[in-house]
């Protein structure tokens, strides 16, 4: 091959503080990861014995969901003490031992940061909703009724209205997501300073860095104003006031000079759904001293049709086109954090490929148009194996806070069941939260105990140990991948450009550094497409080598692409 490996010379003077351009992220939901004592969810402990997984994958840092402790309200994302390890998975000394685990083998580990709001039971909430009075009543939003009812029109993003009245004063209080989880008032400096501290504590302990959840969020417009009511709506739509809001800048700014200036090799990155291209490159300029990246959430609501619970599949082309908008807007200015999937979102596979006939080729499709964009990867457990969506028939078989509220409110407003069930089906967060199929034996290797929430009755065929060391699985396939931008600089630092392909199934793309250039092209459909390529670019091919593939590969940029079929050449 003539393209030039480790020719960091080659690559655009790269600072230390880029690092993560180089690097994959694997993203830990610590309730379904592995289990170490038999009560069914998932552990720190668990975690440990599962390293050599994640080594084995070749992945650079672990983004670990929440593990504070909370009531599980929201599986974690509701926080009663941010300095402390929930009882249901370790202790702080678990913690550690994690951590020291981790960097042993070379890794870095994140925490997941869930500061837009609080659990209602910590401490903060409970003296803040004590008294009109009390020190902390300005650290959340209270509000008079108005008219005896919600002092605005916003709507819950888990159903319902946005606030809740609090008998102890009879005001009441914001949460832009389920009661029991509080908006924090950022525009009170005790508050900001507050949460600086503490991330200072979890960096000193050795954490390195943040996945910031619902950043976005946290400068809210003064006033809180009612959203517009759609025709035929019962909520206004908040989100023009509550996301984006007039300090949010000025905020990520304060804390970058607060908590991560001085400090070595760490990565933040924000959670903001919603935001454009233009919002996108206001986070991630380095120039602007905010954060390394962010999650835009554009392709991950091309299939939502009047909400998350009705939606559709997309026709071909969309995913790329969208794929290609943000590799274009982020081409200058600002990085690009690239996913098919989290714990909020359904299995890639079954939402984007097919999980049936081609379910090996779609799953290495998806992974490999994904993992050769600029920008940095992140994987989520289970998807390295192809996981599918679970086919769970009955409501009683979810546990989701939103999944059970939409189907309460959606029940209660007159919607049939069965209907009902077929949006969740479709959509639920819990298709992510299944445990992770490790092996054929009980549970999929997980659990000793009853898991908390089913495992996927495929698991008997598709875990982890039948996938390991099959050159032709979809394991070994992201392993490859991940190994690719380890070895080629081309892939970390190169520039992106599509190529009209003539047909919207297929997606190809050049990445180009320099001497080095990459040709992917991916056909992402079920049926057989041939691509339509100038004779002068198809002459500039003959004789590039195909580095990675997952069918049977005819040497040929323009040779017909089977179901689901990518390769991926080099020169
Ligand atoms: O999954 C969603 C609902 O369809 C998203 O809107 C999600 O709520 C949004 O992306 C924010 O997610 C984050 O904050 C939530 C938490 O429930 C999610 O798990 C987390 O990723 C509140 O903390």
């Amino acid at each position: 091959m003539s393209l030039s490996e480790h020719s960091v010379a080659d690559a655009p003077a790269q600072s230390d503080a880029a690092w993560w351009k180089s690097a994959v992220v694997y993203q830990i939901y610590p309730r379904s990861f592995q289990d170490s004592d038999g009560d069914g969810i998932g552990d720190l402990r668990g975690i440990v014995r599962r390293l050599d997984h994640l080594a084995r994958l070749g992945v650079d840092v672990i983004w670990l969901s929440p593990v504070y402790r909370s009531p599980h309200a929201d599986n974690g994302y509701d926080i009663s003490d941010y300095q402390e390890i929930d009882p249901l998975f370790g202790t702080l000394s678990d913690m550690d031992e994690l951590l020291r685990a981790v960097h042993e083998r070379g890794m870095k580990l994140i925490m997941d940061l869930v500061v837009n709001h609080t659990s209602d039971q910590h401490p903060w909430f409970l003296e803040s909703r004590s008294s009109r009075e009390n020190p902390k009543r300005d650290w959340y939003h209270w509000r008079q009724p108005r008219d005896g009812g919600e002092p605005n029109n916003w709507e819950s993003f888990f159903s319902g209205p946005a606030w809740t009245r609090d008998p102890v004063t009879g005001e009441y209080y914001l949460h832009l997501f389920a009661p029991q989880q509080p908006d924090l008032n950022w525009d009170n400096p005790q508050v900001r300073h507050a949460v600086y501290r503490m991330m200072r504590w979890w960096l000193d302990r050795g954490v390195d860095g943040f996945r910031m959840d619902v950043i976005n969020l946290i400068s809210k417009q003064p006033g809180l104003p009612d959203g517009r009511v759609a025709p035929g709506r019962r909520y206004g739509d908040g989100f023009p006031h509550f996301s984006e809001g007039p300090r949010l800048h000025e905020y990520l700014q304060e804390m970058r000079r607060e908590v991560f200036d001085g400090r070595g090799a760490l990565l933040t990155v924000g959670e903001t759904p919603g935001v454009t291209t233009d919002q996108a490159a206001l986070f991630s300029d380095p120039e602007r001293r905010e954060l390394d990246m962010i999650f835009q959430f554009d392709h991950v609501g091309l299939d939502h049709v009047d909400g998350k619970f009705r939606s559709r599949r997309l026709s071909p082309g969309e995913l790329a086109d969208s794929f290609t908008r943000w590799q274009d807007a982020l081409a200058e200015a600002g990085w690009n954090s690239l996913y098919l999937s989290n714990h909020d979102q359904p299995r890639p596979v079954s939402r984007f490929g097919d999980d049936t006939r081609w379910w090996r080729q779609s799953a290495t499709a998806l992974a490999t148009v994904l993992h050769l964009q600029r920008g940095t990867p992140y994987v989520y457990q289970g998807e390295e194996l192809g996981m599918t969506n679970v086919p769970f028939a009955d409501i009683g078989d979810y546990r989701d806070v939103e999944t059970l509220n939409h189907y309460r409110t959606a029940i209660e407003d007159g919607a049939d069941p069965a209907d009902t069930i077929l949006g969740i089906r479709a959509m639920s967060r819990d298709h992510a939260r299944t445990p992770v199929q490790w092996d054929a034996t009980a549970h999929a290797g997980f659990t000793t105990g009853d898991p908390w929430i089913a495992t996927n009755p495929n698991y008997i065929h598709l875990n982890a140990s039948a996938q390991y060391g099959d050159e032709m699985s979809v394991f070994e396939h992201y392993r490859a991948l991940i190994d690719l931008r380890h070895r080629l600089p081309v892939v970390a630092h190169g520039t992106f450009a599509r190529l009209d392909a003539g047909d919207p199934a297929i997606f190809g793309f050049e990445r180009v550094l320099n001497a080095d250039v990459l040709f992917v092209v991916a056909n992402l459909s079920s049926h057989d497409v041939t691509p339509l390529l100038d004779a002068e670019f198809v002459d500039a091919w003959v004789g590039g080598e195909i580095i990675l593939s997952n069918g049977l590969s005819e040497p040929r940029v323009d040779a017909p692409l089977g179901p689901w079929e990518v390769k991926v050449y080099a020169r």
